[in-house]
């Protein structure tokens, strides 16, 4: 209702501070007693509420969970995330992105949901999605852009991801071109990012991005090579906030993508990289190209220089980085 969105406004303004009973009343223009009430279905949903007498009432917790209320209430974006589908458990959200895509769904829309059964990577590999852990999200672009910049928007996706959890956490996590985002060399984050688009034009680009955020442990499969911000930092996490940050910083990269190009972009990513001036294998659907990843184009793409002086241009592989 309105009155539960302003009582909320009220108090993630306050902050730390008391808020009384009269003032929350008067400010609202309801009763005490209708006041009380609403704070006790606040509670309900999972909201501490604190309240001590003579000082009156703040808040002291947020629920973590994805859904609509939660992600807007303090968003600071322009456009993105003001329409958002939010689900308990989905296959995939990438899914779900596509369809509302082909119905006309607006840029910024995100879906987002608790849990994904389907999840998926790139090359039909599967992404582990757990229940209330992570956050597993998609969200609609429409850039008026050619087709072959494309790959530039992983790259834009990656910086946004990786500023995210360097906001957050304090740990400058690495980036391996082109999508996965790592703390102490294990994944923490992925992008996957696909393309609606006629011959020549992009007409919707769904961006997907998985973010292992409370997890304390992983299936055998992945512990190896999986990490998330829980285990490198020993705390746990408000999911919504995470999201928030994630949601600005992408509009805020978006825009200057727009306006001046990926060169910005490139130079923010080129300080997160771990790729360049590495020795790699770059294992492509083609074959593996091994040698010395010399930097990416403007367009995006890798630029890899083999051994016998060759230079190759690659739109996408995995990239294994070898121990010097
Ligand atoms: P990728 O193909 O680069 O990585 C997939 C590989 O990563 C898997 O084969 C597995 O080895 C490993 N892996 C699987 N799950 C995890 C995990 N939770 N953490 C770390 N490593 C893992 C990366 O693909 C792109 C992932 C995008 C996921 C988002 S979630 C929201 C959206 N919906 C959807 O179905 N996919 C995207």
């Amino acid at each position: 209702s309105e009155t539960r969105k302003q009582l909320l406004k009220l108090f993630t303004e306050a902050g730390e501070t008391f808020l009384s009973g009269q003032k929350i009343s008067e400010q609202l223009g309801c009763s005490r007693t209708a006041i009380w009430k609403h704070i006790e279905d606040l509670r309900k949903e999972g909201f501490e509420v604190e309240a001590v007498r003579k000082l009156g009432y703040r808040l002291k917790k947020m629920p973590d969970k994805l859904n609509a209320n939660e992600l807007q209430l303090g968003l600071k974006t322009k456009r993105f995330g003001w329409s958002v589908y939010d689900q308990e458990s989905v296959p995939s959200t990438q899914q779900l992105a596509h369809q509302l895509a082909h119905e006309g769904a607006e840029e910024g829309t995100v879906v987002i949901a608790e849990e994904q059964t389907a999840g998926r990577g790139r090359l039909n590999r599967s992404w582990h999605s757990p229940k209330g852990t992570g956050i597993w999200m998609s969200i609609i672009l429409r850039p008026s852009i050619p087709l072959q910049q494309a790959p530039q928007l992983t790259l834009l996706v990656a910086v946004a991801v990786a500023q995210t959890i360097q906001e957050i956490t304090n740990i400058v996590p690495d980036i391996k071109w082109p999508n996965d985002i790592l703390i102490n060399g294990k994944k923490v984050a992925g992008i996957l990012t696909e393309l609606q688009a006629d011959p020549d034009q992009v007409r919707a680009v769904i961006v997907g991005i998985g973010m292992n955020v409370n997890q304390k442990q992983f299936p055998n499969d992945i512990a190896p090579i999986a990490t998330s911000l829980a285990i490198e930092t020993g705390r746990t996490f408000h999911r919504p906030k995470i999201v928030q940050t994630l949601l600005q910083k992408l509009e805020q990269l978006y825009e200057q993508y727009l306006q001046h190009g990926f060169l910005p972009i490139k130079l923010l990513w080129e300080g997160y990289s771990v790729t360049i001036g590495q020795q790699i294998v770059a294992r492509t659907l083609n074959g593996a190209i091994r040698g010395v990843a010399l930097g990416i184009t403007d367009s995006g793409t890798l630029k890899v220089q083999t051994e016998d002086g060759a230079v190759h241009y690659i739109y996408s592989a995995d990239i294994e980085i070898k121990k010097q």
